[in-house]
């Protein structure tokens, strides 16, 4: 056995036995790259998750709606923000974290690709995407990578607020006029289908799975958390009243699980690809806000550099 492979032996043992992997622990650099990779994009559809709703907070129908939209999306931008840190130890920079969602090279989710043409796309939003959300990251608080784990922790609790959130506006809607209920089933007939694509491929198209799952950078694969997604949704698609836009949904009893219909694949290729409804709006929003941010940036780092050099001189 030579030295590598020991060690790679060794990282596999600490997996396996369920110890967290640390910044400066060694790792494989195939292990480094995925969570770069995973964690980043994770951190990008944070960021660029805010713009979908940032649209709805002038138009929220009262002041306690506002507050709460603007208190959700503030938060996105923390857990964009937890989430670049935890990235960072990883031995990249927020630069070139940057850098490369904005030149189209990092992917961020196909969710954040459709548009939000109502007030009840909010409520959808909460409901469906932060649940799907919620329920890919309850399972990462297990990943095997501590700062990965650490921040989930945190994320999961105020996802939970979200998705009730969303929740409480498509029930009150659905409680109100006839008009309002078919805004809401207008906006989980548009929003159903990609809030299934957000798992990603099925298992026996995702390149990634087996080694992330070996690793335990996932902890539950593609389908199986698409699954339950399913199977929790269901009974609140009940209670809200509202159709979920697939005749196929139906519960197996052989399986204990509900069947669905098939996701349109070549929608979603086409959406991560850049070619959905709002890939190039949502990119150049995002670089128009970064260019804009420049200044701020350049007085953080002078007030930083001039900070250090006043303790400096104080020490001597
Ligand atoms: N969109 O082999 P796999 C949120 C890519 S947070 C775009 O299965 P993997 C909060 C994938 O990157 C939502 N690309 O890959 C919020 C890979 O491409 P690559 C984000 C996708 O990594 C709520 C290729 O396809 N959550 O919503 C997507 O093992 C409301 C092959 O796929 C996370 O990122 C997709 N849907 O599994 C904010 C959770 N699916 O890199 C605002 C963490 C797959 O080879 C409002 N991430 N791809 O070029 C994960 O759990 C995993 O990365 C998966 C994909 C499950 C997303």
């Amino acid at each position: 056995m030579n030295k590598i492979d020991s060690l790679e032996d060794r990282f596999q043992s600490r997996i396996d036995k369920e110890e967290k992997i640390e910044a400066r622990d060694w790792m494989p650099d195939g292990y480094r790259k995925t969570l770069i990779r995973q964690i980043s994009q994770h951190g990008h559809s944070e960021i660029v998750g805010m713009l979908p709703e940032g649209n709805w907070i002038t138009r929220a129908p009262s002041l306690k709606r506002k507050l709460a939209l603007l208190a959700k999306v503030q938060d996105e931008a923390g857990h964009g923000l937890y989430l670049y840190s935890a990235t960072e130890t990883l031995g990249i920079s927020r630069e070139e974290l940057l850098d490369q969602l904005h030149t189209g090279k990092a992917k961020y989710s196909s969710i954040f690709n459709y548009p939000t043409l109502s007030w009840a796309d909010i409520g959808a939003i909460g409901w469906l995407v932060d649940g799907a959300a919620i329920m890919n990251q309850v399972a990462l608080c297990r990943t095997s990578y501590g700062p990965y784990a650490r921040a989930m922790v945190r994320i999961c609790k105020e996802e939970s607020f979200h998705q009730r959130q969303g929740f409480d506006i498509l029930l009150t809607m659905c409680n109100g006029s006839v008009e309002q209920k078919e805004m809401v089933q207008d906006a989980v007939n548009r929003w159903w289908w990609p809030s299934l694509m957000m798992f990603g491929p099925n298992d026996s198209d995702s390149p990634h799975s087996a080694q992330s799952l070996k690793w335990k950078v996932k902890r539950l694969s593609n389908d199986e958390l698409r699954q339950r997604f399913v199977d929790m949704t269901i009974p609140q698609a009940k209670i809200l009243g509202i159709e979920l836009p697939d005749p196929l949904l139906i519960y197996n009893e052989t399986r204990g699980h509900y069947d669905f219909g098939e996701i349109d694949w070549e929608e979603f290729r086409q959406v991560v690809g850049g070619n959905g409804p709002c890939n190039k709006e949502r990119m150049a929003a995002r670089i128009k806000a970064h260019e804009e941010g420049s200044w701020i940036r350049e007085a953080a780092v002078a007030y930083a550099e001039k900070k250090k050099n006043y303790e400096k001189a104080s020490v001597a």
